[in-house]
């Protein structure tokens, strides 16, 4: 009989942002490895998860936790926030109004881990020009100017949901901590085993 040489880790992400800016098409993009059209919004939120990656066969896979942005779910949201290790925030490149709103998604994420790592995620980049996305990065620089100092944005990320390799840059900098995190993990487990056979 094989036996698995670790035991199963979850990396819980939360993905938020306003209503209509393409987390779930996202998740489902990555998962399908092609684009997805999503017709509905979001009730509340997916409390199933998504297992996003089994990371080159090793024992962490990476759950999220898609929000439903619409502005009548949000009182359940923090619900939810608990035990996540990182979350990527979303904008949509042709609504303005969704980067103002990016500070209380920020805040919501960190309700309960002030410093969690963050990517910023602005969709739909096939349907702006460089122009727009130049502006609309300017306006994120003035966001994150004024975010609290234990804010920790990790990333950020113009992408179309139409195109894989944009959708995998979104969750790169997130898959790379998950693997620092069970590294850590396995490390601080092996640890604890060493000091037991050392005290017997
Ligand atoms: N052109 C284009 N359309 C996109 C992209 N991402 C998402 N969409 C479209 O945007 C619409 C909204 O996408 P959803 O994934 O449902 O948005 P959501 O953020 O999950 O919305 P809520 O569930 O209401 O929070 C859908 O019609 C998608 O097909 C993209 O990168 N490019
Ligand atoms: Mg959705």
């Amino acid at each position: 009989m094989t036996q698995k040489k670790n035991p199963h880790l979850i990396y819980k992400i939360i993905l938020a942002g306003d209503g209509n800016c393409g987390k779930t098409t996202l998740l489902r993009s990555k998962l399908a490895k092609q684009f997805v059209p999503v017709e509905k919004i979001t009730i509340g939120i997916d409390f199933d998860c998504y297992k996003i990656i089994n990371y080159q066969e090793e024992d962490v896979d990476l759950l999220a936790y898609d929000l439903g942005g619409q502005k009548h779910f949000q009182f359940i949201h923090s619900a939810f926030i608990s035990g996540a290790k990182a979350a990527i925030v979303f904008y949509d490149l042709t609504r303005a109004s969704t980067v103002e709103n990016l500070p209380h998604w920020i805040n919501l994420v960190q309700t309960e881990y002030p410093s969690i790592p963050i990517v910023l995620a602005g969709s739909k980049r096939d349907l702006v020009d460089r122009e727009t996305m130049d502006e609309f990065n300017q306006k994120i620089q003035e966001v994150i100017q004024q975010l609290p100092p234990h804010t920790n944005i990790v990333d950020h990320v113009m992408y179309s949901a139409y195109s894989l390799g944009e959708c995998n840059q979104v969750f790169a900098e997130i898959q790379n901590l998950a693997v620092s995190w069970k590294n850590q993990m396995i490390a601080s487990k092996s640890n604890a085993i060493d000091t037991q056979q050392t005290s017997i």
